[in-house]
């Protein structure tokens, strides 16, 4: 397989690059952005992480791809507005007893105050409650870094989380989002997970908002934060800081 190879080579040559997705508040000002891994590989084009990140998660190449985003991120943040960034982490980053420290230690030597981070736990691999995720995620916010429950709902990310892990943001999966107005059940659904955050309490961002449909049932249900292509796409910084200029 040519991933593991050229990926390796990529992180290494400066192949990847993040793309960032404003989140928006209910008032309709970009409360922070999610950085997005991308690819674009000399030969085969763009690839996406969608693709890339399992076979990753195979090998200590998903720690090697996590750092390159952290510290991508973190020397971005001064062209964020001042807003917070969310990075995408696996599970499979969380399960070194060391990443919480190894973090940390990044957040210092690039002078980035950790309560503009946000940390995304991803749905691809289980979160599983044993110490060292425990105590990653723990330690993580101990020092201000917020931490996420990324595609709530889908896969892994189900409602036992929220019974063994303490975190700040619930991310509704955009499938829940997507028949929004057609789906009584789905409307069912997003409500609920909305109570659920303001019993916690904890924010709730939704996914995938593509239409003014949803994005209306969503603000009813009660989500506090919005994300999806109605509102912004993911962008590379050059082009954000042109429409910024503009
Ligand atoms: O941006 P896109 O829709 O192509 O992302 C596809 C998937 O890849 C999403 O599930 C997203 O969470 C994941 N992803 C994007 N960037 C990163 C990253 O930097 N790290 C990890 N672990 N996953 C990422
Ligand atoms: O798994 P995660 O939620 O991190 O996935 C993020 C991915 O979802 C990004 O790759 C982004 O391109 C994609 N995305 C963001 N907004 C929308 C949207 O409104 N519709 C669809 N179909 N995909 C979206
Ligand atoms: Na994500
Ligand atoms: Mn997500």
């Amino acid at each position: 397989r040519f991933v593991e190879r050229d990926l390796r080579a990529a992180l290494m040559m400066n192949e990847l690059e993040l793309h960032y997705q404003p989140v928006f508040g209910s008032d309709l000002q970009i409360r922070s952005y999610e950085a997005l891994v991308r690819w674009r590989h000399q030969v085969r084009g763009m690839i996406s992480p969608a693709h890339f990140v399992p076979i990753a998660e195979e090998s200590d190449l998903i720690d090697k791809l996590g750092e390159w985003v952290l510290r991508r991120a973190c020397a971005d943040l001064c062209d964020l507005g001042g807003k917070p960034v969310a990075i995408n982490v696996s599970p499979m980053q969380l399960r070194h007893v060391d990443f919480a420290k190894r973090f940390a230690a990044t957040l210092v030597e690039l002078h980035v105050d950790p309560r503009r981070i946000i940390v995304e736990i991803t749905e691809t691999v289980p979160l599983n409650a044993r110490a060292a995720e425990l105590d990653n995620l723990d330690a993580l916010r101990a020092l201000g870094v917020r931490i996420a429950i990324d595609d709530f709902g889908a896969g892994h990310a189900s409602l036992q989380y929220l019974r063994g892990f303490a975190f700040d943001i619930i991310k509704i999966d955009r499938s829940y989002v997507m028949n929004l107005g057609e789906s009584r059940i789905d409307g069912m659904i997003v409500t609920a997970i909305c109570d659920i955050a303001r019993s916690l309490p904890v924010d709730v961002i939704a996914e995938g908002v593509e239409t003014q449909e949803q994005f209306r049932h969503l603000k009813l249900a009660g989500c506090t934060g919005f994300q999806g292509f109605l509102l912004g796409r993911p962008e590379p910084l050059r082009k954000m800081e042109a429409i910024a200029a503009a």
